[in-house]
């Protein structure tokens, strides 16, 4: 039975598992889930009812940093975790940074605020994006610029989860209307352009565009 991933193509950790399963190259069915609104049934995938979620024969999982170590796991293929411990914690801490500290931000805020809040029939509060892009966000970049100095990737010349985890926060970031600011931020600035060229990236985005752009009333 294929693996099937459950959520909606603009979540930053739907993303995240989809680059995943590009890079490692394996095959999918994708089905869609709304960040709201869920089925009943989906609870016994996933019990929070967040997005992603994932079937693989008799294991269900929710969360995208499970979801993506079970896949390293289960599927081997190239390491998206480094080659030694000290790699892996690296990767796992970048991760976790970008999921739980620029999440509300670059996505919740920005990203939700300016394209999703009135498509749900929310009031878009445009001062909490205003707030997350001058006041929190700003020494969250600092620190992840000063992690990736002048390297290619976190790991130097290995692509990692890391790399993905802080660009899909990114990526929602610009469907929010914001660029990172390369003259402030240009490591962060290139990586995100750096990872957006992967084919595994690169793929995904015509179909994000267009949503985006169907959300905001543009077509
Ligand atoms: N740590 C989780 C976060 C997942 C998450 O917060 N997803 C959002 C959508 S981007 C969601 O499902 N929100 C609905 C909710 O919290 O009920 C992961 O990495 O999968």
């Amino acid at each position: 039975m294929a693996l099937t991933l459950y959520g909606a193509i603009l979540s930053p950790f739907v993303r995240k598992v989809r680059i995943l399963l590009a890079e490692h190259q394996i095959p999918y069915e994708h089905t869609f889930i709304p960040p709201r609104g869920q089925p009943d049934w989906y609870y016994d995938i996933s019990p929070l009812g967040r997005i992603p979620a994932m079937v693989d024969g008799d294991v269900k999982l929710a969360d995208s940093a499970v979801i993506a170590q079970y896949l390293q796991d289960s599927r081997g293929g190239p390491s998206l975790y480094g080659t030694t411990p000290e790699d892996a914690a690296r990767v796992r801490w970048i991760e976790k940074y970008a999921d739980y500290e620029l999440a509300p931000h670059c996505t919740f805020a920005v990203f939700f605020t300016r394209i999703v809040a009135c498509s749900v029939g929310e009031q878009a509060d445009e001062s909490r994006a205003q707030t997350a892009l001058i006041k929190h966000l700003p020494p969250l970049f600092d620190y992840l610029e000063g992690e990736l100095g002048d390297r290619k990737y976190f790991l130097g010349e290995q692509f990692s989860i890391a790399d993905i985890a802080v660009v899909c926060q990114l990526i929602n970031m610009a469907h929010g209307g914001e660029l990172i600011d390369e003259q402030r931020w240009p490591g962060l600035s290139s990586l995100l352009s750096r990872v957006t060229a992967r084919e595994s990236v690169s793929a995904l985005l015509p179909a994000e565009h267009q949503l985006v752009a169907r959300l905001s009333g543009r077509i």
